[in-house]
């Protein structure tokens, strides 16, 4: 069987907001800890992934990939920076799935070489969030990397809002990813609903 992503893929920093995402029916959550040792990060994934457990929804544990082992999770997500010091050989002996970020041809050879279980591009639009030394890669990048990645999902990411959403689907990519346009959203618990709606409309 292909395997598939929920289109809905929303990335966040805190228990708080896993919780209200699996209330509402998030089906594909990335958990994006920054600046904690593995062990200061194991207690949150641990508290992150009995959520999604509970709802029969997927954890995605950026980065720490050494408490998402130990944890017991099934997805991790890796930078190109992670890369060079993670063990992919480790996670993939403790049978986690493999998610791999890519903003231009260098960095997806490299990633494809890992055999990803998808790959993400970004950013496809100015995003505010992250300091990125790449250019916006635009819509038809999407399509593009669509036919690089093989019968992989991809994953498109950055300064996506659901009115983007669409064009982004319509371009190639399999799921969205977004930060701030669910959590800097004024009511994120109704932008969430808003979200899986469009999407599972669009991925019927
Ligand atoms: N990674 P927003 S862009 C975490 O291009 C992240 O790899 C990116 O936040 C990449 O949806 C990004 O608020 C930030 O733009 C996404």
């Amino acid at each position: 069987m292909t395997f598939r992503l929920d289109p809905f893929y929303p990335v966040v920093d805190s228990v708080d907001w896993v919780s209200l995402l699996v209330e509402e029916g998030a089906k594909l959550i990335q958990l994006r800890i920054k600046d904690r040792t593995d062990e200061e990060a194991l207690p949150d994934i641990q508290a992150a992934l009995a959520l999604c457990k509970a709802a029969g929804a997927d954890l995605v544990v950026n980065d720490y990939w050494r408490a998402a082992i130990k944890a017991d999770a099934s997805f991790v997500h890796l930078g190109q920076g992670d890369l060079d010091d993670a063990d992919v050989p480790a996670i993939r002996a403790a049978g986690l799935r493999l998610g791999l970020s890519t903003h231009d041809h260098s960095e997806l050879t490299r990633a494809l070489s890992f055999e990803p279980d998808y790959v993400a591009l970004g950013p496809i639009y100015p995003t505010t969030l992250k300091a990125m030394p790449f250019a916006p890669q635009g819509l038809p990048r999407i399509g593009e990397w669509k036919g690089l990645a093989g019968t992989r999902p991809l994953v498109a990411i950055g300064g996506i809002s659901l009115e983007r959403a669409q064009d982004c689907l319509d371009a190639g990519a399999d799921a969205i990813a977004m930060v701030s346009d669910v959590t800097r959203h004024p009511d994120p618990r109704s932008r969430v609903r808003a979200w899986l709606a469009a999407t599972r409309a669009a991925a019927r």
